[in-house]
């Protein structure tokens, strides 16, 4: 689907190949977003997922952040919740908050709210897509949605939480119902990652970014065979595939033969470590802490510097935060962190 002819030299795209690279690759997780003052200028009266279902702002928004710092990949302008929006579910994106849910999914009637998802249902993520991959020219659209596990989360706990009690107690004490919940959120997954793919993006991340609390062994039972699933459904479409959580340390050896190319590691594993856990056949993305940028820049330059060192024992490194860009980051610093990626690591 890379029709664009200068993709195929991308650096991005060849690391997460394993191929060699004319200089480590970097974006940034919540690249878009609230630390650009472009951002907020656009965003100012529209609503979040008002702004997710308007082509032409997707568009501006996901460009932004790729005209300012040079970034060698740009990542959709949307959200997770987009395509539980898109098939009916009662959702908000509260400021300040993140995803609220009006009828949390607690029992099986509640799942009557989980259909499934056809591309026509999101044709305003195809045209923003198709808009993007031509202004793109030979930078990468990365496409993405949230895995089943932090799907559930939300939908389950009725907005964001810290302890995630109601999945788990779900999870735990109605694992058939559990397992109907993660099927349907598995296929909704799989049908928004294959609508951005076939309309022109060139990677895809399935962001599981809560997973990091449960135990490894409750992975492998209750998570691991939907997040393949989700993974498996995108395969043959040959673009490579990025599985990313926060405080996964434990579970990277089970991210790394899920079926991605591409493991995100957060900032607690150091880059060599995490090769050793996630195994010798898959790149790694990340991983500098996203609190290191309010750092002086020495302080951010010399752990940069330790990330790219530590990114060479694997045998492919796309150079990401362990995390999103927190919001009051200052641009300045991204835009430095982008240059000396790039001239640090230049062959
Ligand atoms: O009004 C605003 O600006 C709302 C803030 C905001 C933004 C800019 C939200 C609400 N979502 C987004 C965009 C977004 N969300 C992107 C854009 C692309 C980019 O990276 O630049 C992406 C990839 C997401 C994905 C997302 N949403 C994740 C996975 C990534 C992660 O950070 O772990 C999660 C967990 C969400 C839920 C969500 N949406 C918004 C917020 C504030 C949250 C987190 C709430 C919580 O703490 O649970």
């Amino acid at each position: 689907m890379t029709s664009h002819a200068g993709l195929r030299g991308s650096a991005f795209l060849r690391a997460c190949r394993r191929e060699p690279v004319p200089h480590t690759p970097v974006w940034f997780m919540r690249q878009a977003g609230r630390s650009l003052p472009e951002y907020r200028r656009v965003r100012e009266g529209v609503a979040m997922l008002d702004a997710c279902r308007r082509p032409d702002l997707v568009t501006e928004i996901t460009l932004q952040p790729v005209r300012r710092y040079g970034v060698d990949a740009a990542i959709l302008f949307s959200d997770i919740v987009v395509p539980l929006k898109a098939v009916g579910v009662d959702l908000d994106i509260k400021p300040g908050v993140g995803p609220v849910i009006a009828r949390p999914i607690r029992a099986e009637a509640d799942l009557g709210q989980l259909r499934g998802l056809e591309p026509d249902d999101v044709g305003y993520v195809t045209e923003a897509v198709q808009s993007l991959v031509g202004e793109l020219g030979a930078t990468p659209l990365i496409g993405f949605a949230g895995a089943p596990f932090t799907l559930a989360s939300y939908l389950v706990e009725g907005g964001p939480s810290r302890n995630l009690e109601n999945t788990k107690a779900l999870m735990y004490g109605n694992p058939g119902l559990w397992e109907l919940l993660m099927t349907r959120l598995a296929d909704i997954a799989g049908a928004f990652l294959r609508v951005q793919v076939a309309a022109g993006a060139s990677a895809v991340q399935l962001f599981d970014s809560w997973v990091g609390a449960l135990p490894a062994a409750d992975y492998a039972r209750f998570v691991r065979p939907h997040s393949e699933r989700v993974l498996a459904t995108v395969g043959e479409l040959g673009v490579p595939r990025i599985h990313f959580g926060v405080g996964t340390g434990e579970l990277l050896g089970q991210l790394g033969s899920a079926g991605a190319e591409v493991v995100g590691v957060d900032f607690r594993v150091p880059l060599d470590e995490a090769s050793r856990r996630v195994g010798p056949d898959r790149a790694l993305q990340g991983n500098l802490d996203p609190a290191i940028l309010f750092a002086p820049w020495d302080a951010v330059a010399r752990r940069a510097r330790e990330v790219l060192v530590s990114g060479r024992a694997a045998p492919g490194h796309v150079f990401n935060l362990g995390h999103g860009v927190l919001p009051d980051t200052d641009p300045d610093v991204l835009a430095r962190l982008v240059d000396l990626v790039h001239e640090e690591s230049a062959a």
